[in-house]
């Protein structure tokens, strides 16, 4: 660490102030950090010299106990009693401190009354009114804390692929219509399907860029404009997303295409195999390198060839690959793949025939069976897999051994009823106990169709004990496949620890399907593992853990995730035709 500053010390300062606060220490402690703050932002003088000479201690505001720890700041940049306020205290009270409209008193009572110790808990008590029944909080308050969450989620560095998705199609579908623009996509890690997505690229091609421009930056949702060139601007959407648009004449535009989609490791590799080749590769096209023999001859110094090549389909053949799906391409296997026509055909939303684990209002969904069914229906699913929550899941009204069996009567009435084409298969989402057993009696899970066994509590076991915990649960005969592995929810909550080479194992061993929960916030299991799973020939099962018929969408979320993992239809058992999923699930 470097010497710091006196703005700099001024805001470490201001920051020890909060959090002395945030634990409720005494009151003039906390007014003296924030004095020495104020002290030292406007100080006159330079810092330098006032510590040489001796003087920090006759500052007003500073004192003899700020003094030290002023030159001990800005001879070494650190402070050893300001790293251990911060790591006394639970992360998530501190990220709370970036909700506008609470401050770190509020935080505390939070904490100490509710015991509310991370962001998403905050939003649970905030939808179960608890929050304004709290004394010095009511209703406004509550209400502040949730838009406050919310701005902070939009503002933040990255969004959910989801949400950018959500952002990115009317753009792009108006784009198209302008008549200045031949052809336009967007780019970047919302093409490649990543889980979530820095800002929006746009590439546009089109020979008169000026209106384009023009009216990108005058769109009615834009809250700022960054940029704006005469082929490039920059925005940031209402919602708090940024995004980059650039405009290209039309022969250029598959490269520019293909260089903004990225990703940066894999422009690199494609470039280099470009120069071992003799051409060198851009954003603006393919090029001779200087000094080659071979292929001067055939096409003179120095010749762009972007003639030829009109699609990304031709860029990759120049160069002697087949096709790579924008999912692909993270710059890791993708190109030898390619180079040996070893790229799959990955899955496709088309090709899902029904969907799992989703909920009703039996628990905590927002729909009946019915009314899911009709959903499914529309969307020409062979089946519908419903998978309510067990009992130890309280607060979102799990079912126990006598509610599931009445609704498993249900539900074969349902299907003997033939009202919907939809096939109703009766499943369960039963919790996997701290200790690894699960939640409900095996009477009533083998009277199931099928099982998805999830964690829901004590998450914060080591890894060892969480992947022996999950392991029991693949172990046990009832179970079909294992529901959302981590626990994660991206932007909110870092997954549990859980050892995935020894959970993709013992699913193989025992013939239990894996979940990609398509929820945008989830997608977990992570598809940085697929591909090692389906390699170990473990299934999985695209799971929209719908809560609501418009849940149901989230399956293009899961699929672009599994294509991200380089799953092919086969590995994903909702391909399968109602047939084979029953022969599949009587077997077990
Ligand atoms: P993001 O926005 O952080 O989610 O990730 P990307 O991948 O969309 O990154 P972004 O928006 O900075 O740039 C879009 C693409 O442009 C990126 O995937 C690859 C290409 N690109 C940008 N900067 C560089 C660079 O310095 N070198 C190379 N090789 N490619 C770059
Ligand atoms: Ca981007
Ligand atoms: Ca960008
Ligand atoms: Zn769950």
């Amino acid at each position: 660490m470097a010497e710091m500053n006196k703005a700099e010390i001024a805001e470490i300062f201001r920051e020890i102030g909060v959090l002395l606060e945030l634990k409720g220490e005494n009151p003039f402690k906390v007014r003296a950090y924030q004095s020495g703050s104020r002290a030292l932002e406007s100080m006159e003088e330079d810092l330098e010299e006032v510590i040489a000479e001796q003087r920090l201690a006759e500052v007003p505001g500073i004192g003899k106990a700020l003094t030290e720890k002023i030159e001990v700041l800005h001879e070494t940049g650190e402070l050893p009693f300001y790293e251990e306020l911060k790591n006394s205290i639970p992360s998530g009270l501190i990220e709370m401190l970036e909700i506008s409209g609470l401050g770190p008193k509020k935080i505390k009572a939070l904490y100490g009354k509710l015991g509310i110790s991370t962001i998403p808990e905050l939003v649970q008590a905030c939808r179960n009114n608890k929050v304004a029944s709290l004394e010095g909080f009511g209703t406004k308050s509550q209400e502040k804390i949730i838009s406050g969450i919310k701005n902070r989620e939009a503002y933040s560095k990255r969004h959910l692929w989801w949400d950018a998705f959500a952002a990115a199609e009317p753009i792009l579908r108006k784009l198209r219509d302008l008549p200045e623009v031949e052809e336009a996509e967007h780019a970047g890690s919302l093409r490649r399907g990543l889980e979530t997505v820095g800002d929006l690229d746009f590439i546009v091609a089109s020979r008169n860029p000026g209106p384009v421009m023009d009216w990108f930056t005058g769109l009615p949702d834009v809250a700022e404009v960054t940029a704006h060139g005469e082929t490039k601007s920059s925005i940031r959407l209402k919602g708090g997303i940024q995004a980059d648009i650039r405009v290209v004449p039309p022969p250029q535009f598959v490269f520019a295409l293909h260089h903004f989609t990225g990703s940066k490791d894999h422009n690199v590799k494609m470039r280099q195999r470009a120069l071992s080749r003799g051409y060198s590769l851009s954003e603006w096209g393919v090029s001779e390198e200087e000094g080659k023999e071979t292929v001067r001859k055939s096409l003179g110094k120095g010749k762009m060839v972007p003639d030829r090549i009109t699609a990304e389909q031709d860029l990759f053949g120049f160069f002697g690959l087949h096709q790579i799906p924008p999912e692909l391409r993270e710059g890791l296997d993708e190109i030898d793949a390619a180079e040996k026509g070893e790229v799959p055909r990955l899955v496709e939303v088309n090709d899902l025939r029904g969907v799992f684990h989703n909920h009703t209002t039996a628990s905590d969904g927002h729909n009946t069976l019915e009314e899911m069914a009709l959903a499914a229906d529309e969307r020409a699913w062979e089946y519908l897999g419903i998978a309510d929550h067990s009992k130890a899941s309280f607060q979102a009204n799990g079912l126990n051994e006598e509610r599931l069996n009445r609704q498993i009567g249900r539900i074969r009435e349902f299907n003997e009823q033939k009202q919907f084409s939809v096939h109703v298969f009766a499943g369960v989402e039963c919790d996997i106990l701290p200790d690894g057993r699960l939640d409900l009696d095996d009477e009533v899970l083998r009277e199931l169709d099928y099982v998805v066994a999830s964690v829901h509590s004590s998450f914060s076991k080591t890894e060892d004990e969480m992947t022996r915990r999950i392991v029991r649960a693949i172990e046990h005969p009832s179970v079909t496949m294992i529901g959302h592995l981590t626990g994660r929810l991206l932007l909110a909550r870092e997954g549990y620890e859980v050892n995935h080479s020894k959970i993709i194992d013992a699913a193989a061993a025992n013939g239990v399907i894996l979940e990609l929960n398509a929820h945008p916030r989830r997608l977990d299991m992570d598809w940085r593992y697929w591909k090692r799973a389906a390699d170990k020939g473990v299934l999985t099962s695209i799971n929209p853990d719908a809560h609501e018929v418009q849940g149901f969408d989230y399956v293009r979320a899961g699929v672009t995730a599994a294509r991200k993992g380089w799953l092919t239809r086969e590995s994903v058992f909702n391909t399968r035709s109602l047939g084979e999923v029953r022969a599949y699930l009587a077997c077990r």
